[in-house]
């Protein structure tokens, strides 16, 4: 993502969370506290994740054991960097790939993955045609 759409996304995600506290002050009084509860924990986690690199998109595969994420997971990095087999089950901590370490480590820790696989960086710039 280019740091002007980056940007854009940023304050999008600004409204839209701003919305949610005034929906959640509206509600004061009216909405069941649990409701409230609820709406004040994602704000709270939304804050927490902001305040940790924004440079970093965070994607996660879940699923049953066997279903197939360490083979996924393998395919979309393109390098063999999880144990994918028929035991069950293979994998029993997170394991992450990360692409750019600058910024990383305290959002893994957030996260509580410790298990990192550092790969170089990719260049997210756009590709020019050429001829
Ligand atoms: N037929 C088929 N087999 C697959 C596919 N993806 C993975 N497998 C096989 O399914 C088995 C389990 O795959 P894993 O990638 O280890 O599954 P996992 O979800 O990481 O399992 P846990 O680590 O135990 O949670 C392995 O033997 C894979 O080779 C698929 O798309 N098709
Ligand atoms: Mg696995």
């Amino acid at each position: 993502m280019s740091r002007h759409s980056a940007a854009r996304e940023a304050s999008r995600l600004d409204s839209r969370l701003q919305a949610l506290d005034d929906a959640r002050g509206l509600g004061e009084g009216v909405l069941p506290d649990q409701a409230l509860e609820e709406v004040l924990a994602v704000l709270d986690r939304a804050s927490s994740r902001r305040s940790l690199s924004a440079d970093h998109t965070v994607v996660g595969f879940f699923g049953a054991t066997g279903s197939g994420k360490s083979s996924l997971f393998n395919a979309v990095s393109g390098a063999e960097i999880a144990t994918a087999a028929a035991r069950r089950p293979t994998t029993s901590e997170p394991l992450a790939g990360v692409w750019g370490a600058d910024g990383s480590g305290p959002l893994l820790d957030w996260l509580e993955v410790r298990n990192r696989h550092h790969a170089a960086a990719v260049d997210a710039s756009p590709t020019r045609r050429r001829g």
